[in-house]
């Protein structure tokens, strides 16, 4: 999908736009005031305050059309430079481009506004000639947006659009929106029965429903498996802990506005928690360890609750409540490498399980100018930050680099996927830390009985089996692979009445092999039935008519396809067996 932001043109194009809207915002609503109206890598927005009134996806067609009247008319967009006073003075009645132009520093800054017939707007600007030029245009949403995106201020309405040289290039963008949005894990996972979400719950905090329990289940399995077969020791801890314990790690002084107000219980002050590092460290030092007992790998399936600003929760992928595919190796200094080689590999080796392929490898450091952010120790941070540079280049992972993008104890190598719709989020997540074990004490004893500190690698596989969830429903656009498919098969009897014993006969075989099946013995036409089956992304629809009662067989249709099989029972479920053990894509 194109980058508007990084099109010259076409950002002049969108940002003029912008404008236009505006201006028929104002003639339809004369007290609306504008905050700032910014060109995005997906068209424009313009943030309004319209005092009491708010306006929905219906007003949309009413403003566009305004627009198209204005740009009819062709008014030209004229440039005027001011003096700081003068736009103060311009703006006088205005409390936003007030607040604007009051942080502009007037000697180093020209100030400019343009106008087009009955509106002017303070902007930097450039402008295309005449609003005549901006004909292929379409808004395409409304939203809130809290006042200078901070949450304390009032919300304003905020209105997206896009704008085009040509009806042809508008007409094809807007397609791929529609085959984005049809991609969008939230759509799908409403389609399907994946989660649902409930006011009366909360925002950020799904309700998995019983398909997507099944799906969280096998995920679940899956890695626990490969986490066994690489010596993880798996544990339950609670998804609180006192403010001390947090005091204790850091996170109260450098993560506590991503966390929930605490609570007090008795004499106690709890923390919902928003990551399970510290439990995890106190599990460490519960007993005794020799450097021979190193690496230990402490893994779990762990809930974290986080602070995620209200507009920023998104469907299973930006949570509140989520849950953690965690784990916390405890290394030796000499071990480093070798372990994070090994959690490398194993992301290399689940993305080729799920078959994904669009992603990027970021090194993520800290910020040195955010005192506040990370813990402040420049020897610590250069040291964890050059070994992770030095073990990425040894095994010749690309990666490239993002500045203030580390946690609060560590750099880290985060893997990044780009979702349907909105920007890259992270998915895996491999973390080197030498400052919580020191924080906790942690001591492991050497080959001479000197007790030494050890270093946590922080990492989590499928990040939270929450976001991942979001994920792959994109990835597949629902059509699971038939191991995570929350309906393996569905068996579609031709006629009731001739075929529906055989059909639940294999209905019962198919259920005592462990296989999750339906029987849809509903009194609907095949064809009707068929379409469902492929709307509900059920991998097999077997059929049952007379052919296959005589010949004890079965016929299939896989989802997607319009090829029809037919083979002997026997045969069907070995292939299906198999396809489920093998976890093929
Ligand atoms: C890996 N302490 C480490 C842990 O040991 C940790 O918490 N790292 S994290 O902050 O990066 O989170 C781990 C993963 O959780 C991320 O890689 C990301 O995939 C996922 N995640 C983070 N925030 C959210 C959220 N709000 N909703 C869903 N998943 C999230
Ligand atoms: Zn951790």
């Amino acid at each position: 999908m194109i980058n508007i932001k990084e099109n010259e043109k076409l950002s002049v194009l969108n940002h003029s736009c912008a404008h236009l809207l505006a201006q028929a915002v104002k003639h339809l609503y004369p007290e609306a005031k504008f905050w700032v109206g910014p060109v995005v890598e997906e068209g424009f927005y313009y943030d309004i305050d319209l005092n009491d009134k708010t306006l929905t996806e219906e007003d949309l067609p009413v403003i566009e059309r305004e627009m198209k009247k204005i740009a009819k008319d062709g008014k030209r967009i004229v440039r005027h430079e001011l003096t700081k006073s003068e736009a103060l003075e311009m703006f006088k009645d205005d409390m936003y481009k007030i607040d604007l132009i009051s942080r502009m520093d007037e000697s180093d800054t020209v100030i400019s506004c343009y106008t087009q017939g009955d509106f002017t707007d303070l902007c930097r600007g450039p402008h295309v000639e005449t609003v005549k030029e901006l004909k292929n245009f379409k808004l395409l949403k409304i939203s809130g947006a809290y006042w200078k995106g901070d949450a304390k201020n009032h919300m304003l309405q905020r209105i997206y659009g896009v704008c085009f040289e040509t009806p042809e290039e508008l007409e094809a963008h807007l397609q791929e929106l529609e085959e984005r949005a049809m991609r969008d894990h939230r759509k799908i996972g409403k389609n399907l029965d994946i989660f649902m979400t409930h006011d009366l719950v909360g925002k950020g905090m799904p309700l998995w429903l019983p398909n997507g329990a099944i799906v969280r289940k096998e995920l679940e399995n899956y890695i626990y498996e490969k986490e066994r077969k690489l010596d993880y020791k798996h544990v339950y801890t609670p998804c609180v802990g006192t403010v001390d314990l947090y005091k204790t790690s850091g996170h109260w002084d450098h993560y506590q506005e991503n966390m929930f107000p605490k609570m007090q219980v008795d004499d106690e002050e709890f923390v919902l928690r928003p990551m399970n590092c510290p439990h995890h460290m106190l599990v460490y030092a519960n007993t005794l360890h020799s450097y021979r007992d190193l690496p230990i790998r402490i893994g779990e399936f762990a809930s974290d609750f986080r602070y995620e600003a209200s507009g920023a929760v998104k469907g299973l992928e930006r949570v509140r409540c989520m849950c953690q595919n965690d784990a916390h190796l405890f290394v030796r200094p000499d071990q480093i490498g070798e372990e994070f080689k090994k959690v490398v590999a194993l992301i290399l080796d689940v993305y080729k399980d799920f078959g994904i392929k669009d992603y990027k490898f970021r090194l993520s450091l800290r910020d040195p100018e955010d005192k506040e952010k990370y813990f402040d120790d420049d020897k610590m941070w250069n040291e964890a930050e050059n070994k992770l540079r030095e073990v990425l280049d040894s095994y010749g992972v690309e990666y490239f680099e993002a500045i203030g993008e580390a946690a609060f104890y560590g750099p880290k190598l985060d893997v990044e996927v780009k979702p349907a719709v909105g920007p890259e989020v992270t998915l895996s997540t491999c973390q080197l830390d030498f400052l919580l074990p020191r924080r906790f004490e942690l001591t492991y004893v050497d080959n001479e009985g000197k007790k030494l500190t050890p270093v946590v690698i922080h990492r989590a596989i499928l990040g939270t089996f929450d976001r991942f969830t979001a994920f792959i429903l994109e990835e597949t656009k629902g059509l699971l692979p038939l191991w995570l498919s929350p309906i393996q098969i569905n068996i579609i009897p031709v006629n009731n009445e001739y075929h529906l014993e055989y059909a639940e006969e294999l209905y019962k075989k198919l259920k005592d092999l462990g296989i999750r099946v339906e029987l849809d013995d509903r009194n609907e036409k095949l064809g009707y039935k068929m379409r469902e089956s492929v709307m509900k992304k059920i991998p097999y629809a077997v059929i049952i008519g007379q052919k296959e009662v005589e010949d004890n067989s079965i016929s299939y249709r896989k989802c997607g396809s319009e090829e029809t099989t037919t083979m002997s029972k026997e045969e069907f479920i070995n292939n299906i067996l198999e396809e489920i053990k093998n976890k093929s894509n």
